[in-house]
């Protein structure tokens, strides 16, 4: 019986999918153990069962809040427990993860005794824009992987504050339209979609690449009274003939910040959640929201900022810990720095 020709660079007709791709690296590594293999694919198995709690919301019991509020002062949403529960499990037998943290979570997330403790630190938000979850809006889960610090036994919190340039591999799935999971281990960045009727996800987006510039802006412009006289100047100069390229940029606004992120990554622009008057450090969490990101955004060619420093050179010194965010094309955050350079 004749069989489909391979596709292009080798791949299978059938669809090159995030397993397959994952050995691939895996079997370029020489003397990988395949753990990191076994930690995505549990990572991939509890975005599957996410996105299909998700699809269904409304049917389910799971929209509306739980009446709790987490150790962001944040209200938990049914989900935002479901989906923090759902990687904890899928996680933790695997003996991959040494320790994990997560935005639901005030402390260190221990793995029980009865599993092996593993080399990497998996850290977390389960379920980020969750505000956005009842009104059907793109969500997301964002994950950063570390490997462990600390010699053996049970990981601590001292595994978890590394700088964002020793990450293993970073990632996202947004549930939107279509479920997609994008990742990097610092070797590109590619983005797989998930058949829901096969139940698995196949490269749709290799090796993206962010464009050095693009005339679109991502901001809550409800906040432009708090801001600082230096992100007011960047802001007003986007919105004139005096912005890169000579023409008014456009304003992209989400509410969440992996589907505002995952549009910059492919179209360009630039993303940003500054400090202001109020917040200086601003409202993102640096270990598993921007650190993660701007180890996507530098991998596909672009930058990450707090406007003043890198991301990925930031030495954390508390699990929850804020930073002000910048993030997308080169040029468009390399603008952003020079107005921020005037604020005091
Ligand atoms: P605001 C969602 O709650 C989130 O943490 C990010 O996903 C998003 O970028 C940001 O907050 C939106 O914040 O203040 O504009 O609603």
């Amino acid at each position: 019986m004749t069989r489909p020709s391979l596709g292009p660079a080798g791949r299978d007709e059938l669809g090159w999918t995030l397993d397959r791709h994952i050995l691939e690296r895996q079997r370029r590594i020489p003397g990988a153990s395949g753990d990191f293999t076994g930690l995505f694919q549990s990572i991939a198995l509890a975005g599957r069962v996410i996105a299909s709690k998700v699809s269904k919301a409304g049917l389910a019991d799971v929209l509306g809040a739980t009446g709790a509020v987490n150790v962001q002062g944040e209200t938990v949403q049914k989900l935002d427990e479901l989906a923090n529960n759902v990687l904890v499990r899928c996680v933790e037998a695997g003996g991959h993860v040494c320790v994990m943290a997560s935005e639901e979570d005030e402390t260190t997330i221990p793995i029980p005794p009865q599993y092996p403790a593993g080399k990497y630190v998996l850290m977390f938000d389960p379920l980020d824009g969750s505000s956005n979850i009842d009104v059907n809006i793109s969500i997301g889960t964002i994950f950063s992987i570390h490997r462990r610090v600390t010699e053996k036994g049970p990981g601590t919190e001292r595994d978890c504050l590394q700088p964002g340039f020793k990450q293993v591999a970073a990632g996202y799935i947004i549930y939107g339209s279509s479920t997609m999971l994008v990742y990097t281990t610092g070797d590109g960045v590619h983005g797989f979609t998930l058949d829901p009727l096969v139940g698995e996800f196949f490269l749709s987006h290799e090796n993206i690449r962010i464009p050095k510039t693009a005339p679109t802006y991502s901001i809550n412009e409800g906040n432009r009274s708090k801001w600082t006289p230096g992100v007011t100047k960047w802001i007003d100069t986007l919105k004139t003939k005096d912005a890169p390229g000579g023409k008014p940029y456009g304003l992209r606004y989400v509410g969440t910040l992996v589907a505002d992120f995952h549009r910059t990554l492919l179209r360009g622009g630039v993303f940003a959640y500054p400090g202001d008057k109020g917040a200086p450090e601003g409202k993102l969490r640096l270990l598993y929201e921007a650190a993660p990101m701007a180890l996507i955004a530098e991998a596909a060619g672009g930058a990450a900022s707090t406007g003043r420093a890198r991301v990925l050179e930031l030495e954390p010194t508390a699990l929850h810990q804020r930073v002000p965010l910048f993030i997308g094309s080169k040029d468009d955050v390399a603008l952003a720095e020079r107005f921020l350079a005037d604020d005091a």
